[in-house]
């Protein structure tokens, strides 16, 4: 292998070359800087998959569990400060800072290029550095994008392997000239050769996730965590995807998407964003408590929608697996994904039972009378602070999924006929609105908020606008983003309808109004019902809500009283929202898209109706 000597600059990889030499040439360069004891190319497949298993459990990063209870499946635990994803440390490296916008953190590519390279000289010393092609979307299909990672965190790669399509075959089309996307990730920790590895290594004072949407490369420093290291998800498939789309006439959304089928057997597709840790894996394995209808997954997290020959928007999820948030999940909330993780799953942060397998909170009404929490200290019901860390994770390929529909893995994706946005929000946005047109359904999207969760560093629980759940992963200005989504009005002549959903809304006294999860199937039931024109809808100052009756609410028990809660809109409390949304928009100056303030001046002067 040639070694090529970097100088100040980071190497650049060479977009227009079409051998594996170019491939060869950046992987040799990234070697020169980051210098680390070995190279291994990773090929993907179930035996590439269980030799970075066995490696995991020797060096003790995986614990196996207990082959009886949870077959081929492992638990890792992380260090304590690297548990969630950095938004603080995580950059938009455009050359003009206008173009990454008000949301991001922008740096300028030159200093942030001296700074990586400040990092990354001799960052994987005594490590391996693994590279690892992979393909966002099935081999093959004209919506997918490939990518290399090299990493020197055998983690990241096993990880890779579930969430992305690892293949051999990515080289040969990079070969044949296909665009790719260069990934480089180092958990930041040299090792000396007398030195013992710990079992999670990381840099946690030093995270750095940059992104250049210009040259499309990502660079990622300090953490072996989820979004921040797992690099085809959040850094690619959302930051670098959503600039691409916008160059492309594309759209890389945070968003989960499901095949929804009425008793009278006509199938929907609807996507929905909801800001991280808000119930989309919930939602994508749904199993409708209401009978005669079918929820099936076609993806929890990311969904790239183009434009088809037909005017219809086509929608495909780029990922291979699922990586969702563990505590919360139980027989009750989510019996799919139980079922689901019944083999073959990465665990992370969550804790052990004293049989060998896996326990987080609200698994089970009761907590086990003893567990090794994710620190792999000992803990009872009396300790006091939680077994599972609250952002632990579960990872799986998407075909473990028990209610997987046939076409999540079709090349053409599938016609959307509904987007939904929400968020968690305890007061003023009803359980469902549908918007009056296309323009109002992106305004619904742009002034999305909710309650922090623990998915990323932060407070829990204060309020944030979280645009079309895009806030963190959004690579280039977000008005610029909203404009891009408006003009999806003249490149569609059949374009999904927009609703907005909260299932989080809290009476007075603080109770949840709404039962949530499979009770949400009564919710999607009036959507697909307002999609065939079956259900009539009922004006209000800010969309069309179910009229008297048209929530199907046999079987369950919400009160008149608690209905009118949950729809209701206090018009003072109301005005306020909309002068704080007002104040997010003035955030984007002249950029703002007027149609948006037209949005939001409609909608005020309809409560003054
Ligand atoms: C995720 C997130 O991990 O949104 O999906 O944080
Ligand atoms: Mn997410």
């Amino acid at each position: 292998m040639a070694i090529i000597h970097t100088q100040s600059a980071l190497p650049k990889p060479n977009h227009n070359l079409s051998g594996n030499a170019s491939l060869d040439t950046w992987v040799s360069q990234v070697a020169a800087l980051t210098k680390p004891r070995k190279i291994q190319w990773v090929n993907g497949g179930p035996e590439g998959l269980a030799a970075l298993n066995g490696l995991l459990v020797r060096q003790g990063t995986f614990i196996p569990l207990n082959p009886q209870l949870r077959p081929n499946s492992f638990l890792a635990r992380t260090d304590p400060a690297d548990v969630a994803r950095v938004e603080s440390r995580t950059f938009i490296c455009s050359e003009l800072e206008t173009d990454a916008g008000p949301t991001n953190n922008w740096q300028k590519p030159a200093a942030m290029r001296s700074s990586l390279h400040e990092l990354f000289d001799g960052s994987m010393r005594g490590r391996t550095m693994y590279v690892v092609p992979f393909a966002m979307g099935p081999l093959g299909s004209p919506i997918t994008r490939l990518g290399v990672e090299i990493t020197d965190s055998p983690y990241v790669a096993a990880s890779m392997h579930i969430m992305t399509r690892v293949s051999h075959s990515v080289v040969d089309q990079i070969a044949s000239g296909a665009e790719w996307v260069p990934a480089v990730h180092s958990v930041g920790a040299p090792l000396r050769t007398d030195e013992a590895d710990v079992t999670w290594p990381c840099n946690p004072a030093k995270v750095t996730v940059a992104h250049f949407p210009e040259t499309k490369e990502i660079w990622s420093f300090g953490s072996g965590y989820g979004g921040n290291s797992l690099l085809g998800k959040k850094a690619m498939a959302l930051r670098i995807g959503s600039a691409l789309g916008r160059k492309q006439g594309w759209l890389a959304e945070h968003m989960l998407l499901v095949k929804v089928t009425n008793p009278k057997g006509k199938a929907f597709h609807i996507a929905a964003a909801f800001p991280s840790a808000c119930g989309k894996t919930n939602l994508a394995m749904l199993k409708p408590s209401i009978p005669g209808w079918k929820v099936e997954t076609l993806g929890d997290d990311i969904v790239w929608m183009a434009p088809g020959n037909d005017g219809r928007l086509w929608a495909l999820n780029p990922e291979n697996g699922l990586f969702g948030v563990a505590p919360g999940t139980n027989a009750r909330t989510n019996s799919t994904a139980m079922d689901s993780l019944a083999t073959g799953v990465i665990f992370t942060n969550v804790a052990l039972t004293d049989d060998g397998d896996v326990w987080w909170e609200d698994l089970t009404p009761e907590p086990p009378a003893h567990l090794i929490d994710w620190r792999g200290q000992d803990w009872t019901p009396a300790t006091g602070t939680p077994a599972a860390h609250p952002n632990s994770r579960f990872c799986f390929p998407m075909a473990n999924v028990t209610s997987v529909a046939e076409e999540w893995d079709s090349p053409t994706g599938v016609p959307l006929d509904a987007i939904l946005f929400g968020g968690r929000r305890a007061t003023n946005v009803p359980l469902v609105v549908e918007a009056r047109s296309w323009n109002h359904g992106v305004f619904m999207g742009a002034t999305i908020s909710s309650e922090q969760t623990a998915a990323a560093e932060g407070t829990v629980g204060q309020l944030r606008r979280d645009p079309f759940a895009m806030l963190p992963f959004c690579g280039y200005n977000m008005a610029d983003y909203f404009a891009h989504w408006l003009s999806f009005a003249e490149r569609l002549t059949n374009p999904p309808q927009i609703f907005q959903v909260n299932w989080f809304r809290k009476s007075s006294n603080g109770k949840f109004l709404w039962p949530g999860f499979a009770e949400n199937s009564r919710v999607i039931e009036w959507i697909t019902n307002r999609l065939i024109s079956v259900a009539v809808g009922k004006e209000t100052p800010i969309g069309l809500v179910p009229a008297k009756g048209e929530l199907n609410l046999k079987g369950i028990d919400v009160s008149e009283s608690d209905l009118a809660e949950l729809f209701d809109l206090n018009e003072q409390a109301w005005l306020q929202e909309l002068a704080s949304m007002g104040e997010f928009f003035d955030s984007f100056d002249a950029k703002l898209p007027s149609e948006l303030r037209k949005e939001l001046e409609l909608t005020e002067s309809l409560f003054a109706v």
